[in-house]
């Protein structure tokens, strides 16, 4: 042995540049392709990589999202994704230099860069539980390679033609290890692509076969439905990333229309299977629906309006035959949650129930139920909005209970006359004198005839409606009160269609709805 030359080797071993810059790149690398892999097999929205991408766009100054737009068009998410790659490459890079000696300054950089995985998923606008498997696998990925790799490039820097693994030379096996880190990143990620691309591409199928087929629309809306322009209050159509979300899944399940049958069976005198092109070549109708949860408490948001498109469920029933005694139709979904309808509500003429594939202009949203929904104006979802149906029984109320009925929920749920105070809004500051108040109503599918409003206690006045679309859809309203300097409250109350006035008494959401009518607590100066 040169005794000589080990002795002139510095006591601590330290990585050349190149070495040390490539193992942090190489282990972003890994965290990204699995994090892709598994968003691909998962949910596309929880992809690490473009969650944060998205979440450049929703931080970024609008100007520079205009500047974007009108210098790349519609290659500006490819451009935000490669300047995003850059950042994260110059990142890694600066890392690896500064860990030469020790992978902690690495492991923190990929620490961090891992948190802010986890976050911009968390923070993204569709998350559920089930999405943090990508961030966290991706996160995890990436601090276990930079620390195996950083320790077979120390043990290679100090001796690399020492036997390491399997005998073979240091500088062979963190050779090799880098070659395969660098293959399977690839590999996964390309596969996470692929993948995800189906389900993703699918919808944009389905919503350009919609915007080519044939529907029966609604008229236009009228023009002054809501008070948004001038109020800054609701508006009357919710934008599908603002639609109320509720459902009991940890991931939205992931489906591909292409794949997709509804069976319907059960108590009927002929068994159905439809597929989304047997859906699309009947009759398609659009129908403007206010759909409403029965765990929105008074002044709560869980309330929102679409455009619809979809076949008539009464037909698809109708179809089937239902026998005499069949009065539930018990839905089910991919991941197994169940509603129960009555049967005579969707055969009611009129009702307007729905198996929906369109919803605003496009085909439905994963997360709102991808590729088909039920739709059943009038009744709270939990009892009628089945996403992601497959599944349609008819049997009777007296022989299944439905998800939530099992876990003591109203076996009926019809939606109850309600409306919400959006000004003021609630402990706010206003100029004493003239106060507008403003907000909605809803009682589908009788619709609004009527609100009224009363400050501190005083005479009923009634508000102005803006124009009426249906009784499927909820009214906004306004009105103004005049009050001097001091706190004050404001309440209103809304009377259906019919000319039945929303009830006073409060109740509990629990096991049939919210009521009551609804206070604002505001200060005047
Ligand atoms: N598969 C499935 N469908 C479901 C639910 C669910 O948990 N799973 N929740 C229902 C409830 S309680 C409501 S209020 C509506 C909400 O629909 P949205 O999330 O599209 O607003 O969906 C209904 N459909
Ligand atoms: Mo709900």
């Amino acid at each position: 042995m040169d005794v000589s030359h080990t002795l002139a080797r510095p006591a601590a071993p330290v990585l050349s540049r190149p070495v040390a810059a490539a193992v942090p790149v190489l282990a972003v690398g890994a965290a990204l392709g699995a994090g892709q892999l598994v968003a691909g097999l998962l949910s596309p929205t929880s992809s690490p990589y473009l969650a944060v991408g998205d979440a450049v766009i929703r931080v970024a100054p609008p100007p520079v999202v205009e500047f974007a737009k009108s210098a790349f068009g519609t290659a500006d998410k490819p451009v935000l994704l490669a300047g995003t790659g850059v950042v994260l490459l110059v990142v890694a890079v600066v890392a690896g230099l500064a860990s030469r000696r020790s992978s902690v300054p690495a492991q923190v950089v990929v620490g961090v860069l891992g948190v802010a995985g986890v976050a911009a998923v968390v923070l993204g606008p569709a998350f559920t539980a089930g999405d943090l498997l990508a961030p966290v696998v991706a996160a995890a990925v990436g601090l276990w390679v930079v620390r195996a790799l950083h320790r077979l490039a120390l043990a290679a820097a100090v001796a690399p033609e020492a036997p390491g693994v399997r005998g073979l030379p240091r500088r062979t096996v963190l050779l090799g290890a880098s070659a395969a880190v660098a293959v399977g990143a690839l590999a996964a990620g390309g596969i996470g692509v692929a993948v995800g691309r189906g389900t993703v591409d699918s919808r944009t199928r389905l919503t350009q076969r919609l915007a080519a087929a044939t529907v029966t629309r609604e008229a236009p809306l009228p023009a002054g439905t809501d008070f948004a322009a001038e109020l800054g209050t609701t508006r009357f159509l919710t934008p599908n990333p603002e639609f109320y979300r509720i459902d009991t899944a940890l991931r939205v399940p992931q489906l591909r229309a292409e794949g997709w049958r509804l069976r319907v069976h059960g108590r009927v005198a002929r068994e159905l299977s439809l597929t989304v092109d047997d859906l699309l070549a009947r009759p398609l109708v659009e129908r403007t629906v206010t759909m409403t949860c029965v765990s929105d408490e008074v002044g709560g948001d869980l309330i929102s309006t679409a455009r619809f498109v979809g076949v008539e469920l009464a037909d698809v029933l109708r179809e089937a035959g239902p026998q005499p005694g069949a009065d539930q139709v018990l839905s089910t979904s991919t991941d197994g949650w169940t509603a129960g309808t009555p049967t005579d509500v969707i055969l009611e003429p009129g009702r307007g129930a729905l198996l929906a594939l369109g919803m605003n202009g496009e085909a439905l949203p994963a997360e709102h139920g991808f590729p088909v929904r039920m739709v059943v104006p009038g009744l709270y979802g939990y009892v009628s909005a089945t996403k992601w149906v497959t599944d349609l029984e008819l049997t009777s109320f007296a022989a299944r209970d439905s998800y939530w009925v099992q876990r003591g929920w109203g076996a009926r749920g019809p939606i109850k006359t309600e409306c919400r105070i959006d000004l003021p809004r609630g402990f706010s500051g206003v100029p004493a004198g003239r106060v507008t108040v403003a907000g909605i109503a809803w009682s589908q599918p009788r619709g609004i005839s009527r609100v009224e409003i009363s400050v501190d206690g005083g005479p009923w006045a009634t508000a102005e409606l803006a124009a009426e679309v249906g009784g499927n859809t909820w009214r906004m309203w306004r009105g103004s009160v005049d009050v001097g300097p001091g706190s004050h409250t404001v309440r209103a109350r809304a009377t259906d269609g019919l000319g039945h006035l929303q009830t006073e008494e409060r109740a509990d959401v629990l096991p049939d709805g919210a009521t009551g009518w609804p206070a604002m607590i505001f200060s005047a100066a």
